[in-house]
C-alpha cells in the first residue's frame, strides 16, 4: 500500500527552499483546525508550559535595553502531541509531511514538537542561530516546520532567515547562554522576515541561519515547532536523541547497523553508513 502523499509542493517552491533554504506553506490549516489548535493550546500554555525569560547568553546585552533584559517572557515546553489531539493531528496533516517529504523525503519520520510562545509587549527575542546545534543530525535532510497558531508579523517578532545560508553547513556557535551566532559577525540585519497567517506553515533546514525579534504586541504570538528526518539522516546528539519518532510518510527504511527496539531507542552500532559522516 503506498503511504507516501503524492507530490503536494510546486518545482518553484522546491526550487525556492533548495535556494534559500526556508519556504512559507500558505494555510495549511483550515478555520476548524486552526481553532481547535489555538483553543487546546491555549489550555496546554495554561497548565503545562514553563514561563521565564527565556534563552540566555551575552547576546542579550547587544540586543535587549536593561528594561527588556529584565522584562522579556516566553512560555516553551515540549512534546505536547502528548497533551493535545488538535496538536497530535497537526504533525500528521497530509499537505504538511507530503510538502516535506518532496524535499527531503520520500520518507518523513517525526522527531519532535516545541513550543515557543513569546509573551505581550517584552516577548523574548532569539539571536540568529543554526537549529543545528540543538538536535545534530549526520546531513542536511531535517526541516523544521513552524506552525503558527498566531500570525507572524515585524511586530509580534515573526521569523527572520539569513537566505541560502543552509549552504554553509554546520557552523561553530557561541556555547555560553543557548547556542547562538555571534552578533558582530551574523547581525539581525542580515536577515529577511518571513512574516505569515495564522494557519500557515513555514519550513527550513536545520542549517537555515534564523531568528526573531522582540514581540512588542500586547498579545501572546504562539508557534509551535516540528522537526521531520528522513530516518536514514543518524541523530548524534542533543534533544531526543535516540527515541524513535512515527513514521509520517512512507515506511522506516532498514539500515545496515541500526536497530530500533520496539520500546523506545534507536541503537546506532559503529559500522552504520552515516553515523559517523
Ligand atoms: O519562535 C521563534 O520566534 C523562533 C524559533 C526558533 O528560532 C527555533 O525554533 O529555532
Amino acid at each position: 500500500m503506498e503511504t507516501k502523499t503524492p507530490g503536494v509542493l510546486t518545482p518553484e517552491e522546491i526550487a525556492f527552499y533548495n535556494e534559500n533554504g526556508y519556504l512559507r506553506l500558505r494555510g495549511v490549516f483550515d478555520a476548524a483546525e486552526q481553532e481547535a489548535l489555538g483553543r487546546e493550546l491555549e489550555y496546554v500554555i495554561g497548565n503545562f508550559a514553563v514561563a521565564g525569560k527565556g534563552w540566555d547568553g551575552p547576546w542579550r546585552e547587544k540586543y535587549l535595553s536593561r528594561e527588556e533584559n529584565a522584562r522579556s517572557q516566553l512560555a516553551a515546553t515540549h512534546e505536547m502531541q502528548q497533551l493535545s489531539a488538535a496538536l497530535a493531528r497537526a504533525i500528521l496533516a497530509p499537505r504538511l509531511t507530503g510538502a516535506i517529504a518532496d524535499l527531503i523525503g520520500p520518507e518523513v519520520e517525526f522527531h519532535h514538537m516545541t513550543l515557543h510562545a513569546k509573551g505581550p509587549e517584552f516577548g523574548t527575542p532569539f539571536p540568529l542561530h543554526q537549529d543545528h546545534p540543538f538536535y545534530p543530525h549526520s546531513d542536511g535532510r531535517y526541516v523544521d516546520a513552524i506552525l503558527h497558531i498566531d500570525a507572524g508579523t515585524e511586530a509580534n517578532g515573526c521569523l527572520k532567515f539569513v537566505a541560502g545560508s543552509h549552504k554553509l553547513g554546520p557552523l561553530t556557535h557561541v556555547r555560553e547562554g543557548s547556542p547562538h551566532l555571534p552578533p558582530d559577525q551574523y547581525p539581525f540585519e542580515s536577515a529577511v522576515s518571513c512574516p505569515a497567517e495564522a494557519g500557515d506553515v513555514v519550513l527550513f533546514s536545520i542549517h537555515t541561519i534564523h531568528g526573531s525579534a522582540l514581540n512588542r504586541t500586547p498579545q501572546w504570538r504562539r508557534f509551535v515547532r516540528v522537526g521531520y528526518r528522513n530516518p536514514r539522516n543518524l541523530q548524534t546528539g542533543g534533544q531526543a536523541m535516540g527515541r524513535p519518532g512515527w513514521m509520517v510518510q512512507g515506511v522506516r527504511p532498514k539500515i545496515e547497523g541500526v536497530t530500533v527496539q520496539p520500546y523506545g531507542t534507536i541503537q546506532v552500532q559503529a559500522k552504520a553508513p552515516s553515523a559517523t559522516a
